[in-house]
């Protein structure tokens, strides 16, 4: 069968992996150092799902996100420097630092922002997807989950709406087969949980979360159709993380022969190997890549640091009433 992917495609989709990869790398050193505050939820083992699912959308296009979302910022194409500022509680972050690490959001390029709240992006996609609907745009609104969103309730009302009204949503729910330590087969008695998208009159598929391909080919098959009205879709990509729940969770809970299985299928080991095979790319070629990401990862980080804290009077700013 004839290769479909050209060198230039199958570079920007490994640069974007190594870049989550690199992102997260150095938000958990720096969350050691003390300079980030609060909970950091790495994307670290997931990253194959956020460039594949953001390759296929277009730039008229919405997305909805987690709370463990950096990697769905970063496959939307926000500025590292911005990013790294708002973990860091700068002035300078997306949300002038106010935010962190899981409420950053960029409507310049239709990200409609990660959400501290389980569940919490769903329905705002549909409502998103409505809108586009009524303003007469061809936006389809990608919907990042997760398999702890699933069991919400706002999970089934949001894809009932969104099918009763055929609206263009790619529910995308990433099974990473925990939430927090509770495994999905003790959260509920169907743990294939694109199942439930049948019970709604939609159409889902249960694919390999960590091929970065795979995901590209069925989003962008959903993306195409739904743009055709027959949406929405439901993908469910069954990945891992590679450890606990969030930065300070050793994970002990997480066997370690899945684990290993899993270590095996690295979406980003899958990625260079797909530029490699596929790409002609030469093992110089990714090496500049990944020395490139560094630079602009090590940029980044540079920059958060010029920036001024973010003050007790700037939180409060805003806020409204008297202080
Ligand atoms: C509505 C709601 N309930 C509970 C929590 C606390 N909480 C934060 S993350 C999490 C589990 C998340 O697991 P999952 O949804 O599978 O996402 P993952 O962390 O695996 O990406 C819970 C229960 C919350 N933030 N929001
Ligand atoms: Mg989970």
């Amino acid at each position: 069968m004839a290769n479909p992917y050209s060198k230039a495609f199958l570079t920007g989709l490994y640069r974007q992996l190594w870049t989550i990869r690199a992102f997260e790398t150095r938000c958990i050193q720096l969350y050691r150092q003390g300079l980030i505050r609060g909970y950091l939820h790495p994307y670290l083992g997931q990253e194959a799902i956020a460039v594949g699912v953001c390759a296929a959308l277009g730039p008229q296009d919405y997305l909805t996100s987690t709370h463990r979302g950096h990697g769905h910022c970063i496959a939307r194409g926000a500025d590292l420097r911005r990013m790294t500022a708002e973990i860091t509680g700068k002035q300078a972050g997306y949300c002038q630092g106010r935010g962190g690490s899981m409420h950053i959001a960029d409507m310049s390029q239709g990200n409609l922002g990660a959400n501290g709240i389980v569940g919490g992006g769903t329905a705002i996609g549909v409502g998103a997807a409505l809108s586009a609907r009524m303003q007469g745009k061809d936006s389809v609104c990608a919907v990042f989950t997760s398999d702890g969103g699933v069991m919400n309730g706002t999970f089934g009302e949001s894809l009932n709406l969104a099918a009763a009204w055929d609206l263009p949503v790619l529910f995308v729910i990433e099974n990473n087969q925990y939430a927090v330590s509770l495994p999905v087969r003790e959260a509920t008695r169907e743990p294939e949980l694109y199942k439930r998208a049948a019970g709604y009159g939609v159409e889902g598929r249960r694919i390999n979360g960590n091929h970065v391909l795979e995901v590209y080919e069925t989003a962008a098959e959903y993306v195409r159709r739904c743009r055709a009205g027959e949406g929405p879709f439901v993908i469910e990509a069954l990945t891992y993380r590679h450890a606990g729940h969030h930065v300070n969770d050793p994970g002990t809970y997480m066997p370690e022969d899945q684990k290993e299985h899993y270590r095996k299928m690295d979406p980003c080991l899958l990625g260079r190997q797909f530029l490699i095979e596929l790409g002609g790319a030469s093992c110089e070629e990714v090496a500049a890549i990944e020395a490139d990401v560094q630079q602009a990862m090590d940029d980044a980080v540079e920059f958060a640091r010029q920036s001024p804290e973010t003050t007790i009077e700037d939180f409060l700013e805003q806020i409204g009433g008297d202080q």
